[in-house]
């Protein structure tokens, strides 16, 4: 069956350098790839399912052109991604436009803003009709198996017969290597390092990506709502599968990553193993990662540091950017827990080794 999927962009997070094409022609786009859709992309092609992806951080793909889209390539699903209540009122315009344009097709919005919002959001927008809560990999394959019949997809909340229906959650998938590595091929995009606003993932001027190689944190910050999207687990994918991603991008050319992990830092020996997995293969890729303050086990700095850099390819040409960021550095990143401390740590790595000040 054919799906689109769409992330949609709050505006203000990402910012285009004018005119300037990479050197494949791809739009450049300073921002974080959606590896939201490109893993459910990936799962769905695996399965068998022909899938498009639209980034709205590419200026050619705004909602009209995805609507003429859909008239043309006739989806039965399209899923709108979006991260936060920022990017919601964005996501409900383009549902409305699509539905407006096709009583048919149907809607599903996912991210982790609808999964804790998502009574409320069926209710504000009949229009769309499933909203998917939690990992979507496996949901939306059982939910294209069941688009007419969604009793039993868990996760899901829609409507029958004018009540919102929310079924049950679905068992947290623990085996994460089980699922293949994002579609990084099909958005003709491409993303440089640089954040817009304060996020500091710079890394270097490599090609970039991000990779996930965890999911969810065990702690209760009250401010913070991964817990409660990953009901207060925390899971992993194996060094190795981390591994065999970093080898992957490597030979796709990739030059620098930024774990989007909720707590990358929780488990020493597996931030050791991959350190070594990366050391072990040669892998010459910066990357960068955030966790917990109190979970930093600082003897791992300097392993962490030689795995992020020290054979770096471009390192001579970015000797005065590295001198600058040749360090590991802490930001305050979620907010503060009762008592006032920083509960979030954000640690780029990409220092050369020796460079390395805590
Ligand atoms: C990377 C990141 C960013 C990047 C953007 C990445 C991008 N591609 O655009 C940047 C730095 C720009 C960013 C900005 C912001 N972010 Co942010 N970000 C993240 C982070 C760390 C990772 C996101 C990610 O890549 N996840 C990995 C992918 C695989 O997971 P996923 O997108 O959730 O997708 C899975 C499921 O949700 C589901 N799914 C997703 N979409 C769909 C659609 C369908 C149809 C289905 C079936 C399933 C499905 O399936 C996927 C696979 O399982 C998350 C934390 C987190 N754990 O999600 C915070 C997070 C999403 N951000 C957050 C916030 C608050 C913001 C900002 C508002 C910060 C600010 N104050 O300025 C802005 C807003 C950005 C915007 N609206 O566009 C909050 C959202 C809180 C909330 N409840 O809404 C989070 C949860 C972090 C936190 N706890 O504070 N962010
Ligand atoms: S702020 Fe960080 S440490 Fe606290 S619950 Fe959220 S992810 Fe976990």
């Amino acid at each position: 069956m054919r799906i689109f999927l769409i992330h949609v962009r709050d505006p203000q997070f990402y910012a285009l350098p004018a005119v300037t094409r990479a050197t494949n022609g791809n739009i450049r786009v300073m921002g974080f790839p959606p590896i939201g859709i490109m893993s459910l992309s990936a799962v769905l092609k695996r399965a068998g399912h022909e899938c498009f992806m639209f980034d709205q951080a590419n200026p050619e793909t705004p909602n009209e052109v995805i609507i003429e889209e859909i008239h043309r390539l006739q989806p039965v699903l399209v899923g709108l991604s979006f991260l936060s209540t920022t990017s919601y009122p964005y996501a409900k315009i383009l549902a409305r436009q699509i539905r407006a344009a096709d009583a048919h097709v149907r809607l599903a919005f996912g991210g982790v803003f609808a999964t804790l919002n998502a009574q409320l959001i069926k209710l504000q927008c009949p229009e769309v009709d499933f909203v998917c809560r939690g990992d979507g990999e496996q949901l939306i394959l059982d939910l294209m198996e069941h688009l007419d019949d969604p009793e039993d997809v868990g996760g899901l909340t829609w409507a029958k017969d004018g009540h919102v229906m929310h079924n049950p959650n679905r068992l947290m998938e623990s085996n994460l290597d089980q699922w293949p590595f994002p579609d990084r091929d099909s958005l003709p995009l491409d993303f440089v390092e640089a954040m817009p606003l304060d996020v500091p993932a710079v890394l270097s001027m490599e090609r970039f990506t991000s990779m996930q190689t965890s999911r969810g944190c065990p702690w209760p910050c009250v401010f913070c709502d991964i817990p409660i999207f990953n009901e207060g687990k925390w899971r992993s994918r194996s060094p190795q599968h981390v591994v065999d991603e970093f080898t992957h991008l490597q030979q796709l050319g990739y030059g620098a990553v930024a774990f989007v992990d909720d707590h990358f830092l929780l488990q020493p020996k597996r931030i050791a193993a991959i350190c070594k997995g990366i050391n072990d293969r040669g892998i010459a890729i910066h990357w960068s990662c955030e966790g917990r303050v109190d979970s930093v086990a600082q003897h791992l700095f300097p392993a962490m540091a030689k795995a992020g850099g020290g054979r770096d390819r471009g390192h001579e040409r970015q000797a005065s950017r590295d001198r600058y960021r040749a360090r590991v550095f802490c930001r305050r990143e979620s907010g503060r827990d009762r008592r006032g401390y920083a509960r979030h740590l954000q640690v780029c790595v990409h220092a050369p080794p020796g460079h390395l000040r805590v």
